[in-house]
């Protein structure tokens, strides 16, 4: 589907209650949730990131832009998420320590939760420490998300530490930087590129 020009431009410039209610008039006009995120909603951060890479837009509108996102994300959360079903499994998932990019970690988090886990969010900047304390109180499933090329190493630490501390618990790696050649190297269980691709790792890994 093409992408939904109010929604796009409501979400790169920043507006919050535009960005609100042209993702309620697009779902009132029938567009599906899949395309209001990827031709829409990611459209319009990939789109000012391309703008910032090139010195023409400051982390103040980057942040703006970020925050009428997860206004847009708010509206279509209870789409994706069921309730009152029994949870399929366990899973924790956090932004790796020094990184505070949160959206694509919301979504893959949204999108387990849509998928039936019960999802334990430990936020963004994860110490070590934060995840093995998941572990502890019974995540089956370690997942990690990095935006920085500079925090990609802060993955493969945790996969050590994992190990190091006994816990045999698969970890998942994801974030634009991110390659399944990384995931490989550094000895994770699983990579994706998308949300969505994110909950077939994660069934994948507990099946
Ligand atoms: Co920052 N930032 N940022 N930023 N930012 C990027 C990532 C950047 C590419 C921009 C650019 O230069 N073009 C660049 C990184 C360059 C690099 O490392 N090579 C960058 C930089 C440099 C920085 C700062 C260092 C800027 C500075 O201070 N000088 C700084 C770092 C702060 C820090 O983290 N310590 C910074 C800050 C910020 C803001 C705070 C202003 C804001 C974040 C707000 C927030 O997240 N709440 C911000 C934003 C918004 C961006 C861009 C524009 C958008 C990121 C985003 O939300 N994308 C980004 C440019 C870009 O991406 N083109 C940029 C939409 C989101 C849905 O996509 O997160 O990739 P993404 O998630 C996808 C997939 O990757 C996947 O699923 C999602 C949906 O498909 N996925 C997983 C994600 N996690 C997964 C986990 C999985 C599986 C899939 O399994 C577990």
């Amino acid at each position: 589907m093409a992408r939904n020009e109010a929604l796009f431009q409501a979400v790169y410039t920043g507006d919050r209650d535009a960005a609100r209610e042209a993702v309620q008039a697009a779902l009132d006009n029938g567009e599906s949730v899949e395309s209001i995120m990827n031709d829409s909603l990611i459209a319009a951060m990939r789109h000012i990131g391309s703008y910032f890479e090139c010195g023409e837009a400051f982390i103040s509108e980057m942040l703006i832009a970020a925050r009428a996102m997860d206004t847009a994300l708010q509206v279509i959360e209870p789409l994706l998420v069921k309730s009152g079903v029994e949870p399929k499994g366990r899973v924790c998932i956090g932004t790796v320590q020094g990184d505070l990019h949160d959206i694509g970690k919301n979504l893959v988090a949204m999108m387990l939760k849509g998928a039936g886990y019960q999802v334990d969010d430990l936020g963004v900047d994860c110490s070590l420490e934060t995840y093995v304390s998941a572990v502890e109180r019974g995540a089956q499933v370690v997942c990690l998300s990095a935006l920085l090329t500079t925090t990609m190493p802060a993955m493969q630490d945790v996969v050590a530490q994992l190990k190091q501390a006994g816990f045999d618990v698969p970890v998942i790696v994801g974030g634009a930087p991110i390659t399944q050649e990384y995931a490989d190297q550094i000895g994770a269980s699983g990579f994706s590129s998308t949300a969505s691709g994110a909950v077939s790792v994660v069934e994948r890994c507990l099946s």
